[in-house]
């Protein structure tokens, strides 16, 4: 094994300890349930076959998906490293702590909180920690109590009212925010009063004085930045002062771009890490890891972070702590900075590659890892486009643009994100004929009509195109294999 665990270039004899162990295990499920087994062997297929531009995915590396498999996964560690509910939690701390290390040194953190499942509970974590820290704690100071539960029934009603009355303000759905940043539809929009800020119709970009007046006239709790579908950096001194003069807790969510301030893609005021007072992110997007969260605190907020199991999170996940621990090491490695750098120059090359056949961007390009393509100037919706693409084995999601015309389900935009056909090793000259195949698809896609009048859903891509597409993205993915010298 080597130490280098490089998806691009693995060692000879990590490919091939890698694939005795696949082997091994899938016999194992074979013997239980072998459409399971079937199943798996078909995934890693398909995904060794398509064109995976989904910009919230990538490729974890055999470390990483070995580490999961493992008798961590049985055991109950309810709390905290050191403090916990169950008996017999020695190897989880041992676990939990070097991921959490390893997270604090990654991204320069005082402090690092390894338990979330995902992104969405790492800012429900989050967002439960500044409540408790700004609202609950003064509270109990206030009724000279110590703990919740010493306070009579009325004075917890009153403190749950003001736990519940508190102000939000994210950026919207549409420009590129995420649900979880105060929206209905997810319990963010249900626990807080949220006002969004968006972007410039002109420019696409965030409007730094348009989020300063909407805070002061506002004034949150939280400002949350951060985004999922907005193809340029953020600068988060700014917003730090914009939170600091209304007296709001930043939070900054870096679910999609953690991968590029791990690779100090990301530095100065886009490093959110030493402006906000707190950070969630993902593991498994841009930072390569297993499905799951982190968030990161300053010491201010970091003893209400470590309570979020059990205030808002069920048992730990130890073995995917373990395997955080393993991604995290791996981000640390040298060879992640040159990943990371070249994630956010292929995002460039695709862009500059759809301008130059005509097609819109959002925003006009990208500087991160996305690119947002209005595919109205294709005369589709969203997901007409994305129906079309995936009928030539390119894997992408609809998303919304900004004021879009076709609503939140049909969309008019396609959202790429260029990490996983990076970890495949995939360079601006891939890229380039990527947004050559994208637009041949999208020039020979044509809303159809459906029987019941015009649908936004039903397309008709022409004869002949999706083979095309097919045999030519085969030939670049041959050229850049998925987990090379891995045999199942
Ligand atoms: N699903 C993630 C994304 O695609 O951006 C966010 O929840």
């Amino acid at each position: 094994m080597t130490a280098d665990s490089s998806l691009t270039a693995p060692g000879v004899e990590y490919a091939a300890t890698a694939s005795e162990a696949y082997r091994a295990a899938l016999a194992v499920i074979e013997s239980v349930e072998p459409r399971i087994a079937a199943a798996t062997r078909k995934e890693l297929a398909d995904q060794r076959d398509s064109l995976k531009l989904i910009a919230s995915e990538n490729y974890a590396s055999p470390a990483v998906l070995l580490t999961m498999g493992t008798w961590f996964s049985d055991k109950y560690a309810e709390g905290t490293i050191g403090h916990r509910f169950y008996a017999a939690c020695q190897n989880v701390d041992t676990v939990e702590a070097l991921a959490a290390e390893h997270a604090r040194e990654l991204f320069g953190a005082p402090y690092a909180y390894a338990q979330p499942h995902s992104g969405i509970d790492a800012n429900l974590v989050a967002y439960w920690a500044i409540l408790a820290t700004r609202i609950e704690a003064p509270g109990l100071a206030e009724l000279g109590a110590k703990n919740v539960n010493d306070l009579s029934e009325q004075d917890w009603e009153k403190l749950r009212a003001k736990l519940g009355n508190q102000r939000l303000l994210g950026m919207s759905l549409e420009t590129g925010g995420h649900l979880t940043h105060g929206f209905r539809p997810n319990v963010s929009g249900k626990m807080f009063h949220q006002r969004s800020y968006g972007t410039d119709p002109e420019t696409g970009l965030i409007d730094y004085a348009a989020v300063a007046a909407a805070a002061r006239e506002f004034k949150p709790l939280i400002l949350v930045a951060g985004y999922s579908a907005y193809p340029r950096r953020v600068n988060f001194a700014t917003m730090r002062e914009i939170a600091d003069e209304v007296g709001a807790t930043l939070l900054v969510d870096m679910a999609h771009f953690a991968g590029l301030v791990a690779g100090k893609v990301f530095t100065g005021d886009e490093d959110p890490v030493p402006h906000a007072h707190v950070t969630t992110t993902t593991t498994h997007k841009s930072l390569r890891g297993p499905r799951g969260g982190l968030v990161l605190a300053t010491e201010e907020y970091a003893p209400a972070v470590d309570k979020g199991c059990p205030m808002v999170l069920g048992g730990p996940l130890s073995h995917v702590m373990a395997a955080k621990a393993v991604a995290l090491a791996e981000a640390r490695q040298p060879a992640f900075r040159e990943y990371a750098q070249a994630v956010a120059d292929n995002a460039k090359a695709l862009a500059d590659g759809f301008l130059k056949r005509g097609a819109r961007l959002v925003t006009g390009g990208t500087d991160n890892h996305l690119v947002l393509l209005d595919v109205t100037s294709f005369g589709l919706t969203g997901r007409q486009a994305e129906s079309a693409l995936l009928d030539a084995g390119v894997v992408t999601n609809r998303n919304s643009i900004p004021a879009d015309p076709n609503g939140a389900w049909y969309t008019s935009g396609i959202r790429f994100g260029t990490p996983a056909l990076t970890t495949r090793g995939f360079g601006a000259a891939e890229f380039d004929r990527v947004a050559e195949l994208v637009v041949d698809v999208l020039k020979n896609t044509e809303p159809a009509a459906a029987s019941t009048g015009p649908s936004k859903a039903k397309y008709k891509l022409a004869d002949g195109v999706a083979d095309r597409v097919h045999a030519a993205s085969a030939e670049i993915l041959a050229a850049n294999p998925l987990y090379p010298g891995l045999t199942l």
